[in-house]
């Protein structure tokens, strides 16, 4: 009975409110989270990925050890292994080092996977998305030997706004977040420039290797299909975003979310779609920036507005506030029925923890589904998914989390 009991307070910036009372599909669960794996740690976890090969083992990325441990994805599991020591130099910034990790959607085959590091070349910044292979030897552990460099991302002149989420899409395009650059007040406008990477997701084929570079451009990129996209970079899939710290794909439906970290007054989560133009740094979030400066949108189509934004000073309308979103998953796990279909996403700083519901491309329900005073605040890095479809958080405090029902039910 609690589930969808304390909506009616805790949903916020709906568009068509009024669908609310009558759709109980708009319920919201509320939930509690334990610790998932109460005999593991880890130092900075930032990315949780599984890889699709029938292992139920899970990997976890620490960001500035730069290493991968892989683990058996079960409750009592008393010790991880180390997959892979990141071999090459990293920087190690708040927002550097190794940052993302995705499998080849063939790794079972191909023993592929990816990694997104931030590089330290003889000085010179730049974003990294490596190709590893397994050991020959012991394919559960990884070659470091094995690296490929395939996209290297242009010099970057500030330590912050890297994006670093890698992930494949269901058309087997990897896809790979990549911020405005960094400082702030986006200083290089690489927002509304789809010319340059930065404030981009892109999206490249690791498999069709092209033009002298060690990946493809996939033919229905916005450049290649769209004369109005003509002028963008052939990598770039969507710009306008600050940094999105971590999008994923729904694994139901495909669809491609995105936490985008705001600067000054809001944190935005969007809905990425091929070609898009989502604003930064013009907007922030449903609101002007800066406009005194009036630069120019681009020109392929117009900006979209976020799904959903939180503000980063509580208000009496909105106490639920935040300073730097990350981007979860649309659960589609077993667990937790009343969750079925939401986007789960959180707050780094406050630890609070959102769900909404879009159905037939409207917002119906957006709100907390975590009690945050009933828990100890945690500094969410990441969220991750299993094989199952199960949703974990990654927190600074070492810890890997899960949800579960509301105790004392
Ligand atoms: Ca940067
Ligand atoms: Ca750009």
């Amino acid at each position: 009975m609690k589930y969808g009991l304390p909506l009616a307070l805790l949903s916020f910036a709906l568009t068509g409110s009024s669908l609310l009372a009558a759709e109980p599909a708009a319920a919201l669960p509320r939930l509690d989270v334990r610790v998932a794996f109460p005999n593991l740690r880890f130092d900075r976890p930032v990315a949780l990925a599984e890889p699709g090969d029938g292992s139920n083992r899970l990997f976890v990325v620490e960001q500035h050890q730069a290493r991968i441990w892989s683990f058996a994805n079960d409750r009592n599991i008393r010790s991880k292994h180390l997959f892979l020591q990141l071999p090459d130099p990293i920087n190690r910034g708040n927002e550097e080092g190794l940052l993302g990790l995705a499998f080849h959607p063939n790794f079972k085959q191909n023993h592929e996977f990816f990694v997104y590091y931030s590089a330290n070349d003889n000085s010179s910044r730049r974003s990294v998305v490596s190709r590893f292979q397994t050991s020959r030897s012991d394919r559960r552990l990884a070659d470091p030997a094995s690296e490929q460099r395939i996209w290297v991302s242009a010099e970057d002149p500030y330590e912050n706004h890297n994006g670093g989420t890698i992930a494949f899409g269901k058309d087997g395009y990897l896809y790979i977040s990549l911020g405005d650059g960094g400082a702030a007040d986006d200083p290089m406008n690489s927002g509304q420039n789809p010319r340059d990477w930065f404030a981009s997701i892109l999206r490249i084929d690791v498999d069709h290797p092209q033009g002298g570079h060690a990946y493809g451009i996939p033919a229905d990129n916005p450049s290649r299909r769209s004369r109005r996209h003509a002028h963008w970079a052939p990598e770039v899939y969507s710009i306008g975003l600050r940094n999105v710290w971590k999008f994923s794909f729904d694994r139901q439906t495909g669809e491609l979310w995105a936490g985008d970290v705001g600067q000054n007054t809001w944190e935005m989560v969007h809905r990425i779609d091929s070609g898009g133009n989502y604003g930064w740094s013009l907007r922030e979030g449903f609101h002007p920036f800066m406009p005194q400066r009036r630069r120019r949108a681009d020109t392929a189509g117009p900006i979209r507005t976020p799904l959903a934004e939180y503000p980063h000073a509580p208000t009496a309308d909105r106490p639920d506030s935040g300073l730097s979103i990350t981007g979860g998953y649309v659960y589609r796990g077993n667990k937790i029925p009343a969750l079925q279909g939401v986007y789960v996403y959180g707050d780094y700083d406050t630890g609070r923890i959102w769900g909404l519901r879009y159905v037939d491309g409207k917002l119906v329900a957006n709100g907390e589904i975590v009690d945050v005073r009933k828990h100890p605040k945690l500094n969410i890095a990441s969220f991750g998914e299993d094989a199952s479809g199960e949703l974990y958080i990654l927190a600074f405090d070492g810890r890997i989390y899960e949800f579960v029902p509301p105790s004392g039910r």
